[in-house]
């Protein structure tokens, strides 16, 4: 038995608004669905789950229509589908009167349903969003019914307005593995027993690292799970450290270089850290055009020549300021406090 377990795919989403590449990121997202739909036709597997979210809104009749196709075009596969908190179903949702293809069995309650595998011994429950927010814990206490086999849940959710579950108490409960949905992180909560598959592909600037989605097989009857990055880009973090030294155009090679290695395709947000020196006025508008970059923070410290300023500014309230702190050792803590204090008092007097 194998299955692929997807979740927060999110079709419709278009990330990064304003910025060049949203519109490619909105095709993007499409893409990659289809091509993890092209890889279970070239290798099938059992069962498809999709644990919530495939849609970032109510979907469109076209949207429906479009993916029923895709998953026709995989016949062996059973596709096992829930609504998320994004897809939800609303009163007026398409998923209420949409007819999917033979293949696919979507949870139509907001209860916990059971249902059993026509062809294998396998038990799959899930529960579809008829809300935005579902803030209690539905899933406490549960327990698979009887029956020998594997027993599969699909859940949405994990933080406190979306059924607020504990992961260990869930898979204390007898389940077999447990695919979830909500958290774009992907990451293995019990070995081989439960996890998020995080979002296929990268929704916004804090869906940082790699994505994909988790593959599951039995080997010797024993379940084996493991995560399989397939997004097409990643959002990363390049962390630029200045020194008194730092000048305009050794930061851009620098970065130049970091972009390079990191995938030129990826998205990035640059902070910049260390000392920067007074005299250095940088052009974040420089940095910005050497790759995807979403933002530049600034969370790098002035660094002052004492003495030059105290000789300057004399017995005025900057060079007074400064002797409190000179006049004998510092500790670290005021060590910030002179330089913070200096960047208010000569910002403010320039
Ligand atoms: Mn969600």
């Amino acid at each position: 038995m194998r299955f692929i377990h997807l979740a927060d795919i999110h079709l419709g989403a278009a990330p990064d608004k304003g910025l060049p590449w949203c519109a490619r990121r909105e095709e993007e997202i499409w893409e990659t669905f289809r091509r993890v739909i092209a890889g279970i036709r070239e290798d099938p597997v059992d069962f498809l789950f999709i644990a919530g979210d495939l849609f970032h809104r109510q979907p469109l009749l076209g949207e429906l229509k479009e993916v029923a196709y895709l998953f026709q075009t995989i016949p062996d596969t059973r596709v096992y589908l829930i609504a998320g908190n994004h897809d939800y179903m609303r009163k007026d949702s398409r998923y209420h009167t949409f007819e999917w293809p033979e293949n696919v069995i979507f949870f139509y309650e907001e209860e916990l349903t059971c249902v059993r595998d026509p062809e294998l011994d396998v038990y799959v429950y899930g529960f579809s969003y008829h809300h935005q927010e579902i803030p209690e814990n539905v899933l406490a206490g549960i327990v698979p019914e009887e029956g020998e086999g594997l027993h599969i849940l699909l859940a949405h959710g994990g933080d406190e307005g979306h059924v607020p579950f504990n992961v260990k108490a869930l898979a204390s409960a007898g389940f077999d593995y447990i695919a979830l949905g909500h958290i774009h992180k992907p990451q293995i909560l019990l070995r081989d027993r439960a996890a998020f598959s995080g979002a296929l592909e990268p929704i916004d600037r804090n869906d940082l690292g790699e994505h994909g989605y988790m593959e599951g097989h039995t080997e010797d009857g024993r379940l084996r799970v493991r995560f399989v990055p397939y997004a097409c880009r990643a959002y990363e973090q390049i962390l630029l450290e200045l020194d008194e030294n730092s000048t305009q155009g050794g930061i851009e090679d620098d970065l130049r270089e970091q972009i390079k290695e990191n995938g030129p395709d990826n998205i990035y947000r640059i902070v910049l850290t260390g000392n920067r020196p007074p005299e250095l006025v940088l052009i974040p508008e420089r940095l910005k055009a050497l790759g995807n970059v979403t933002e530049i923070e600034d969370a790098s410290r002035l660094l002052y020549d004492i003495e030059y300023l105290k000789k300057q500014y004399g017995n005025t309230l900057v060079g007074d300021y400064i002797r409190c702190f000179t006049d004998r050792e510092c500790t670290p803590v005021e060590e910030k406090a002179l330089y913070y204090g200096l960047q208010a008092l000569l910002e403010t007097s320039r």
